[in-house]
């Protein structure tokens, strides 16, 4: 059983995840800034729970985490790039700067930096995995994806590097590309609203956390030889929308 790192651990995915594989029996270190969200999964999970209080955009933070975890949760074989978030959902030219960089700071920067943070550990030991989410907005543009979907085609470009980086080694690199996903707070955050953000769920039958939280444990049960390098996926009730053309009437 493994010390696995997830960031995100206080909402959505990365709690279901954290209790996934708590009660799959490894040892779970899990982040994020709400340390009452934390203490709480502590209570909940026990001592197979370590709770970290980090912004991963806290670039000093992030690299010094590996060595102020406790002396026996030190070896971290599993890394979960969970934290990140979209703000907004304006077309480019009525979004905020500000919103664009904190989607980069969070879900680009963070990423790369607390991936940079636990390397160094796995190469050591020639032992390893790392998995992130990424989306399907990393893939299919829509209306109001914009920046969102450009960190996550970032996500997705840096994970497939990374394990071309790692051929000879035995640590492996995956990014789960989830769509409409329920359950989290994902568009409350998002949309700042959360009627409207209900409303993106109306009449769906979504993902859920708990399916993002399986993918994951069935990514960890594969023998060591195996990579998958990426995992898209979608609830039935949806689909790519296709291309749109803008047509002038005569
Ligand atoms: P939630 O909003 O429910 O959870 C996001 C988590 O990220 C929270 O635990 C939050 O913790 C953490 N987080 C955000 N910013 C920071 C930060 N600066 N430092 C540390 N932690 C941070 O969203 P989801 O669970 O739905 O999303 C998880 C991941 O999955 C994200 O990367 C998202 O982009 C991706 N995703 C989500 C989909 C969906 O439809 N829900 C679909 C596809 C991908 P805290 O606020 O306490 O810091
Ligand atoms: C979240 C999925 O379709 O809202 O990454 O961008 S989507």
């Amino acid at each position: 059983m493994a010390v696995i790192l997830v960031t995100g651990a206080t909402a959505g995915f990365g709690r279901a995840i954290a209790v996934r594989l708590v009660k799959e029996g490894h040892r779970v270190i899990g982040t994020g800034r709400r340390a009452d969200r934390l203490d709480a999964l502590r209570r909940e999970l026990g001592d197979a729970f370590l709770p970290q209080v980090l912004d991963v955009t806290d670039a000093g933070k992030v690299a010094a985490l590996p060595e102020t975890l406790p002396a026996d949760w030190r070896k971290v074989e599993v890394l979960i790039n969970n934290a990140g978030l979209a703000l907004g959902v304006g077309k480019a030219q009525d979004s905020k700067l500000e919103d664009w960089k904190t989607m980069i700071d969070t879900n680009v920067t963070g990423v790369v930096e607390v991936t940079r943070a636990f390397l160094p550990q796995m190469i050591e030991r020639n032992h390893g995995y790392i998995i992130t989410l990424g989306s399907i907005a990393g893939t299919y543009p829509y209306v109001g994806g914009n920046v969102y979907g450009a960190t996550k085609a970032f996500v997705a470009q840096f994970m497939r590097n990374l394990r071309t980086d790692l051929l000879g080694t035995r640590i492996r690199a995956s990014t789960i590309e989830p769509g409409l996903c329920g359950g989290s707070e994902f568009s409350n955050v998002r949309l700042r609203d959360n009627q409207k953000a209900a409303d993106v769920y109306k009449g769906t039958d979504p993902l859920t956390p708990e399916d993002i939280a399986g993918t994951v444990s069935w990514l960890l049960s594969l023998p060591p030889h195996v990579n998958i390098n990426a995992i898209e996926m979608m609830p039935v009730c949806q689909a790519a929308g296709g291309l749109a053309v803008d047509r002038k009437s005569d």
